[in-house]
């Protein structure tokens, strides 16, 4: 089936809304969430270790970099949506006579049409926010575009609350994201949902800037919805409340407090202390470990630590390979995806207890046969081992959900047990394809430097929803797609 490509199915999209769009909800022309089960995309682009963003065409790399993400995600979205809304279609297609093959091809292209305007706007504005991320990365102030980022908020927003004034919006722009810190029962109803790792309103965040020829040729309107909700929704009763942020205005909510305190209630025990702040990872759980409730164990630390299981999927399937080493095991979040796609994994831990829940929670993916447990501190394990894996993944401790306070994270000084390029060394005398966890806030400098003079490193930022999860970063050809550096 082919993309139409989003000129074509603009003008036929527009000349369907009317028979279609009256009895609609309301809303969807946003990513809205599901916490179990969370849309999950990356944008990934190379950067070379004499990457100098003053001297380079940045606007031609990310118009590149936005072609290849639209060609590679827009489409399998638009299967993706088209599954859901016929599931009879898989098991048709072979039997049905040629005529009826015929009118399944009109539906085709009726779908892409009504479906990928719809798709590229949603998907442009998270890709401004993510170059906007990088910018602020890099150490660099973009300046913004105010008509754009009003425009855009009034087409975007869920609440049509009237516009904040330029002094409202840089406050909000300036608070970043709400962390673990925030008391949820201290924070209205759009602070909650974004203390939960919500989105409130797609573009609140988006600090969208100019691409006003692209966002001229689909503006969606209120009518403009029908179910993208399949895809990208809100799907569970535990979301239900949260509907409420849609319809009506913003405001404080005694239902919704009813609905903390039973989460809370619900928690495990390691996670009382401060449950405040633990309350969002518990919300998190079906997105951590899609078989959560098959008696998946976590202590404190891992609850905030794992890596969640559509990234971790990602992450395997990018470094698929005969041997590889997680150095920094925990609970098994990783571990367990790597076991789907590697020959062999070697589970490093300091901590015998995390390493004893990563083997259970393996059992619980039927892969702990496949994972070889090691109780040590990677440092000195890196240091002795004879092993040579083919790759090794590292995701060290970020100091805890605090690393999001500071603007950029300096990940020489700040990860443990000690700074980048140490780990990158110790890594490096093992295998020479090398993947690092980090914090979506890392400092992109360090990132790049990583990679070593004359290399290339390649960066993948984890989205969930509008959420930016988090990036990794990978080193080495051997797992560097379209890789021009010589590694040896
Ligand atoms: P987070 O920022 O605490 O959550 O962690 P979230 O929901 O993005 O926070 P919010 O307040 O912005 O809504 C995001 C992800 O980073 C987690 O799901 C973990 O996968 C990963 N992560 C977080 N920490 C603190 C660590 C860490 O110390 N080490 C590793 N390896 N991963 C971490
Ligand atoms: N990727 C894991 C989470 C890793 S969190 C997952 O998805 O489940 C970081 C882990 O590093 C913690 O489990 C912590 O016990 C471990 N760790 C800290 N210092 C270490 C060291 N020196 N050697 C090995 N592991 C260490």
């Amino acid at each position: 089936m082919v993309h139409p490509g989003h000129r074509q199915s603009r003008r036929l999209a527009d000349s369907q809304a009317g028979d279609e769009g009256s009895d609609r909800k309301m809303n969807t022309h946003h990513l809205t969430t599901s916490r179990t089960n969370p849309q999950f995309y990356i944008f990934s682009q190379l950067f070379g270790n004499d990457f100098n963003w003053n001297n380079c065409n940045w606007e031609g790399i990310q118009n590149v970099t936005w072609e290849e993400f639209w060609q590679r995600e827009g489409h399998e979205l638009l299967e993706l949506k088209w599954h859901k809304r016929f599931p009879e279609y898989k098991d048709l297609i072979d039997v049905v006579s040629s005529e009826e093959q015929g009118l399944w091809k009109e539906l085709w292209e009726k779908h892409a049409s009504d479906y990928s305007d719809k798709f590229w706007y949603i998907f442009s504005c998270a890709f401004e926010n993510y170059q906007r991320y990088l910018a602020k990365s890099f150490g660099l102030v973009v300046a913004k575009n105010s008509e754009d980022v009003e425009q855009d908020l009034q087409n975007l927003s869920l609440t049509n609350k009237p516009i904040k004034s330029k002094q409202q919006r840089e406050n909000k722009e300036n608070e970043s994201y709400l962390t673990a810190n925030n008391d949820p029962e201290d924070c209205d109803e759009e602070q909650q949902l974004r203390l939960l790792g919500l989105p409130t309103s797609f573009a609140s965040k988006a600090n969208i800037i100019n691409r006003q020829e692209k966002k001229t040729q689909y503006e969606p309107s209120c009518s403009d919805s029908e179910d993208d909700e399949d895809l990208l929704t809100m799907e569970n009763s535990e979301n239900e409340a949260l509907h409420g942020v849609q319809s009506g205005s913003v405001k404080k909510n005694k239902r919704r407090q009813g609905q903390l305190k039973k989460h809370k209630a619900r928690m495990p025990e390691c996670m009382q202390e401060d449950n405040n702040k633990m309350v969002k990872y518990w919300v998190k759980r079906f997105s951590l470990f899609s078989r959560f409730d098959q008696g998946i164990r976590l202590d404190r630390e891992s609850w905030f630590s794992v890596t969640p299981e559509k990234i971790a999927k990602q992450t395997a399937r990018r470094l698929a390979c005969d041997v590889i080493l997680d150095a920094f095991c925990g609970c098994g979040g990783n571990a367990i995806q790597f076991a789907n796609t590697c020959g062999r994994v070697i589970a490093v831990d300091i901590d015998a207890e995390k390493l004893a829940m990563a083997k259970h929670n393996a059992g619980i993916y039927g892969v702990a046969h496949k994972i070889e447990f090691i109780h040590a501190d990677f440092l000195q394990f890196a240091a002795t081992t004879k092993l040579r894996p083919n790759v090794v993944f590292l995701s060290p401790p970020w100091g805890g959900p605090d690393y999001q306070k500071q603007a950029t994270f300096d990940i020489e000084t700040n990860l443990l047990p000690v700074g980048a390029s140490n780990l990158m060394q110790l890594s490096r005398s093992l295998a020479s394809d090398v993947a690092f966890f980090l914090p979506r806030n890392a400092n992109m400098k360090q990132v790049v430097a990583l990679s070593g003079v004359g290399q290339q490193c390649e960066v993948e930022h984890n989205y969930l929803d509008t959420r930016m999860v988090a990036l990794t970063a990978y080193y080495g050809k051997g797992i560097i797609k379209g890789s021009v550096g010589e590694d040896e």
